[in-house]
């Protein structure tokens, strides 16, 4: 059985004690300011919100616990011939804060496979959605449908200290992050394999299962891995993250917090920003008419589509200023497993192009790549050409993290999500203007 719970009981113990210091002490201390471009400008960059399983650096990207995302690749344990790491070792790491032993991933892939099984009606919620659906809609009300199992909700029900909400809260993050593959993969074989289903092997990890699953050979299992991980976490503002931390401010458990994430990851802004870049550049491929675009063919299409007012897909960010590590860590893969591939030098020929035009045009605060650049044309190589199913696995991999921060959100015992808002007369009176129609 993994010691997880009982290294992190340990780590909360010790942890409270800073987050009610910093509450009773310094409850009053001026963090930072907010302007009237932060209240219309969706709340952009003010410091309003604490989590210790990320932090988004807008020129290094992310950090997990401290790691960057090269250092997370190189400490994790892998298996034997694994090129990536476990994602459960990543699981242990953002819980924790401490690198696990490969005994301790072990255990907890142990404890996933004792987990995975998925109950019967949610098969049937998946099955009674028209063939059609967006595959995200399925996703989101296969987890929110499972919401009857939460241990939590039951616990709170009968009358639970919140010191000890965290501990349901883990054992529901547990069962339902084993259960997530199984569900995605049932999701992608009804969609778009008749219903042929592969049946998941207990005795593989996370990503070997997604991918045996999946029906992909090696190396598929590493994509997954990798795939998984990198999307995990981007500190705690982001839409997915946010939502999560938000719908789990009011005690919601983690089936309907999860599920709500999946619905804003789903956005063309956000997740879905990734089948997008596919969408848009097989666009470009049917009217090339399978010849390679010249580079000047490929900056006026880029000007083509800002002309028609619409954004480069996979281009920007609203926190990070430099090119997303994220997409770095996927190229090196492509430039080693296929540089061959012609999406990939699609791909490559964009990062060459698109910086130059985003900044000439002058709007984008960031022309850089972000993940989503790169993440479908891995995916559409080893043979998952539907790309509507692409955010489903975003999806997967963000649970990840969010289940982390909401275990400790109810650790930290952190209250009922409530900022103040204000009326647009009221913002022309604090600034000392009429409204326009009376000037
Ligand atoms: N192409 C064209 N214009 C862009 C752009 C892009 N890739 N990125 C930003 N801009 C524009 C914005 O639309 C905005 O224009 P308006 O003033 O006319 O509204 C202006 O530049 C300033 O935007 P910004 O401050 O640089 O960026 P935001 O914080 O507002 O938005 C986005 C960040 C990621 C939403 C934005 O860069 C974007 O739309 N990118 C394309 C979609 C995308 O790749 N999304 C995935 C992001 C990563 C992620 O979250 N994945 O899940």
């Amino acid at each position: 059985m993994s010691n997880l719970k009982e290294v992190l009981r340990e780590k909360i113990n010790q942890h409270r004690p800073r987050t009610e210091r910093l509450n009773d002490e310094f409850g009053d201390f001026v963090v930072d300011k907010v302007t009237i471009g932060q209240i219309l400008g969706g709340m952009r960059g003010i410091k309003c919100l604490v989590t210790d399983i990320s932090y988004l650096d807008p020129n290094e990207g992310i950090r997990y616990r401290g790691y960057t995302l090269p250092e997370v690749f190189e400490k994790l344990p892998r298996g034997k011939g694994a090129e990536m790491p476990y994602v459960e070792g990543l699981f242990y790491l953002l819980l924790t804060g401490d690198l696990p032993t490969l005994n301790q991933v072990e255990d907890l892939i142990d404890e996933f496979s004792k987990r995975r099984i998925v109950p019967r009606y949610v098969y049937e919620v998946i099955d009674a959605w028209p063939c059609c659906s967006n595959p995200m809609s399925i996703f989101s009300s296969a987890i929110l449908a499972m919401s009857r199992e939460s241990f939590m909700a039951k616990k709170y029900k009968a009358g639970i200290n919140k010191m000890d909400l965290w501990e349901p809260m883990y054992e529901d993050s547990l069962n339902m992050l084993a259960k997530l593959p199984e569900i995605a993969t049932y999701i992608y074989a009804k969609l778009y394999r008749d219903g042929k289903r592969i049946v998941g092997n207990p005795d593989l990890d996370v990503g070997a299962n997604f991918a045996h699953m999946m029906g992909k050979a090696k190396p598929y299992d590493d994509v997954a891995r990798m795939h998984f991980i990198i999307h995990a976490d981007h500190e705690s503002g982001n839409v997915s993250a946010h939502t999560a931390h938000l719908v789990a401010s009011s005690l919601s458990d983690i089936y309907l917090s999860t599920s709500a994430m999946i619905n804003g990851l789903a956005g063309p802004l956000h997740g879905l920003a990734n089948q997008e870049v596919l969408r848009w550049l097989q666009d470009l491929m049917d009217k090339m008419g399978g010849e390679t675009p010249t580079e000047n063919e490929m900056k006026q299409y880029v000007w083509d589509t800002l002309h028609s007012g619409q954004v480069i897909p996979g281009f920007g960010h609203a926190v990070l200023r430099k090119t997303d590590p994220r997409y770095t860590i996927q190229r090196e893969f492509s430039l080693k497993h296929i540089p061959e591939d012609p999406i990939f030098k699609y791909v490559d020929l964009l990062y060459k192009v698109v910086p130059p035009i985003l900044k000439e045009q002058g709007k984008a605060k960031n022309p850089w790549p972000n993940v989503d650049a790169q993440s479908g044309v891995i995916q559409w190589h080893y043979g998952l050409t539907e790309y509507d199913f692409y955010t489903v696995l975003f999806g997967i991999g963000r649970a990840i993290g969010i289940t982390a921060n909401l275990i400790w959100d109810r650790a930290l015992l952190y209250p009922l999500e409530r900022p103040k808002s204000l009326t647009t007369d009221m913002l022309e009176k604090i600034v000392g203007v009429k409204p326009k129609a009376e000037e």
